[in-house]
């Protein structure tokens, strides 16, 4: 068994992953497994949360629960919650919120912005709501990951819903994160946000069956295992922001669009200039030449 330096991910703890049935989730859920830590993985896809379950307890020597729930219900946390007094000990070392849909739409499709919010901010915030004090109760060290994305920080156009629960999911993690380091300083909060990455979302089923075509990664995207390496080095650095990059996108380019992105309305312009014809190549030359 491994050991890490951080002392969240240390063997008899417990962690508890929303959408850990796939992608980002599943490779962090095989990661605490194999610090020793006891793992319940939260996801609605019943298939893959029996394949995650038998994968999973072979990596590791603490328990591995899953349950099978959806994100958007609050009573289906409260049932989670449950579930960690009785087995558990109702202490949650780690607690990621993950789970996140990437379902696309038009501006005259409210049911769009509702199943987008539901899962990917209300997942969030039912999973503040119930089991932050099985995180925060005790003074030994937790860490509490919430999964962001770049397309809620820098915006691009195509997806708005997709893109404004991501962006309430940054400001969330940053009001949590402020709150806690008052109230429970022992507990660390990060916004994980990954590049591109090839899981689920991007058609990567995490267990086909035999003689089924697995899909090959793309050169540009990374994998979830480099992804959750990346959190693992930042988390144990206590850095709030988890800015991944990819094989397409290194952390310099990132920072250049923030910045960039911020400097719309510090300076007047109108938002997404990035991408408005007008101010493309201007966009470009300052990114060839500005210092960061
Ligand atoms: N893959 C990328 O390039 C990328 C980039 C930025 C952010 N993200 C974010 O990373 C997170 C993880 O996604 P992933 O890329 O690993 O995709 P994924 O599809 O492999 O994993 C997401 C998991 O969430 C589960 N889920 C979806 N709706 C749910 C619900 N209502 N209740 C419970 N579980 C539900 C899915 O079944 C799946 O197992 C998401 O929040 C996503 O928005 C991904
Ligand atoms: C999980 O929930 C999401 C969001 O509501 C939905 O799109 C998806 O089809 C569900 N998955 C399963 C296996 O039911
Ligand atoms: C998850 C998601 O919907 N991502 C899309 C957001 O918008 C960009 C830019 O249009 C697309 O490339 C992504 O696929």
């Amino acid at each position: 068994m491994s050991k890490s330096r951080n002392p969240v991910f240390a063997s008899g703890n417990t962690a508890v992953i929303t959408g850990g049935a796939s992608g980002i989730g599943l490779a962090l859920a095989t990661k605490c497994a194999g610090y020793g830590m006891n793992v319940v993985i939260a996801d609605n896809n019943s298939e893959n949360l029996k394949g995650a379950k038998e994968m999973i307890s072979k990596s590791g020597s603490g328990k591995v629960e899953t349950a099978e729930m959806d994100v958007g219900k609050v009573e289906d946390f409260e049932s989670l919650k449950a579930k960690i007094t009785n087995d558990f000990g109702g202490k949650i070392s780690l607690l990621v919120l993950n789970a996140g849909i990437g379902l696309k739409s038009d501006w005259s499709d409210s049911a769009y912005f509702h199943k987008i919010m539901d899962v990917n901010l209300f997942g969030v915030i039912h999973g503040l709501n119930t089991l932050l004090p099985l995180t925060t109760q005790s003074s030994t060290p937790s860490s509490i990951v919430i999964t962001g994305s770049k397309q809620g920080i820098t915006n691009p156009p195509g997806n708005p819903a997709y893109n404004a629960s991501k962006a309430a999911v940054k400001t969330l993690a940053e009001h949590l994160s402020y709150d806690l380091s008052k109230s429970s300083p022992s507990t660390s909060v990060h916004l994980l946000v990954p590049g591109w990455t090839f899981t689920g979302l991007s058609g990567n089923k995490p267990f086909v069956g035999e003689g089924a075509e697995k899909k090959e990664k793309p050169k540009g995207a990374w994998s979830s295992e480099q992804v959750v390496e990346f959190l693992e080095v930042k988390m144990s650095e206590g850095k709030f922001y988890v800015i991944c990059p990819d094989n397409d996108v290194s952390e310099e380019t990132d920072k250049k669009r923030m910045l960039w992105t911020a400097n719309d309305a510090v300076q007047g312009r109108p938002p997404l200039t990035r991408w408005r014809e007008e101010y493309k190549e201007e966009a470009e030359q300052w990114m060839n030449n500005v210092k960061i």
